[in-house]
């Protein structure tokens, strides 16, 4: 997965000697530490299983106020739930903080994916103060019109044959608990954290093509629908980039690639990618990515 970020700026947030510890807002409520954007859209969380980051999620989340905040899909996942109740404090913990944020001005917007369909059933209800919808159209602060979907209807295999996804989705889980491990002894070894599970992804879907295939298609339906772009998540592989004229984002996931799609006060998109830890907390920005989202918008 690193090699994908070889063009990239790193550059550390709060880098403070005696990294904020877990629960400590402190650090994080300093003004001066934190940056914040006009809209931030996250999906793919997977609550409820132990692959969720969830640590993680609440340090971007408190680093990074924003107006708007859009839940793009599989937030929670049922389908696992349903399989093996698993619900740690660190899940609740990230309820309340969407809560909480919801409730404080944040305009926040949940679209639900294939992995919490039960959302579905709530469509134009709200839980507390959180919108919950189909489907969401951005406009950014430059006037473009972002179509906002979690990206399953796409999805051939999901469409197609559900059992084949179940199964798929046991494979992904074995090589996420893989992932943990292999993470655990890095970390040991004062290693940084990589993911096995985007690099095995990456490897087998590109050679499927799987991936650009779900890329066109939601772009080319996003433009048939009149919008000049489309944030989806879904295939948990972060992206920002024009096809045919359309600018396709893909907001990634927090189970493995720890990514967010935020938009910036001139309407800027940029693609984030959190590399913090407990040991500390970074930010690794897509340069390269923000400079193609720059020329799309043009
Ligand atoms: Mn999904």
């Amino acid at each position: 997965m690193l090699t994908r970020f070889d063009a990239l700026v790193a550059r550390s947030w709060f880098s403070a000697p005696g990294a904020p510890g877990e629960g400590s807002d402190s650090a994080l409520d300093d003004d001066a530490l934190r940056q914040r954007y006009r809209s931030i859209f996250i999906s793919d969380l997977h609550m409820g299983t132990p692959g969720f980051q969830a640590e993680a999620l609440l340090d971007f989340l408190r680093a990074h106020p924003s107006d708007n905040l859009y839940l793009v899909g599989d937030v929670i996942d049922g389908w696992q739930l349903r399989r093996k109740w698993f619900w740690p404090q660190a899940h609740n913990d990230v309820v309340q903080k969407l809560l909480r944020r919801a409730r404080k001005g944040c305009r926040v917007v949940y679209v639900p994916g294939n992995h919490d369909e039960f959302a579905r059933a709530f469509i134009g209800h709200r839980f507390g103060d959180i919108e919950v919808v189909e489907e969401a159209v951005h406009v950014t602060a430059d006037g473009r019109r972002l179509w906002v979907i979690h990206g399953d209807y796409f999805d051939a295999v999901v469409q197609c044959a559900k059992w084949l996804a179940y199964v798929g989705d046991n494979l992904y889980e074995f090589t996420l608990k893989l992932n943990r491990h292999l993470n655990r002894v890095r970390a040991r070894f004062g290693l940084p954290y990589w993911s096995l599970s985007s690099y095995l992804k990456h490897k087998v879907k590109s050679a499927l093509n799987y991936v650009t295939d779900f890329e066109v298609a939601v772009a080319r339906e996003a433009r048939r629908r009149g919008h000049q772009g489309v944030v989806c998540g879904h295939i948990h592989r972060a992206e920002i980039r024009d096809i045919d004229g359309v600018l396709y984002c893909n907001d990634g996931d927090w189970v493995e690639s720890r990514t967010a799609l935020v938009e910036h006060d001139d309407g800027r998109l940029e693609l984030i990618h959190w590399t913090g830890s407990t040991a500390g907390a970074g930010v690794v920005r897509l340069g390269a990515r923000s400079a193609a989202a720059a020329v799309a918008s043009a």
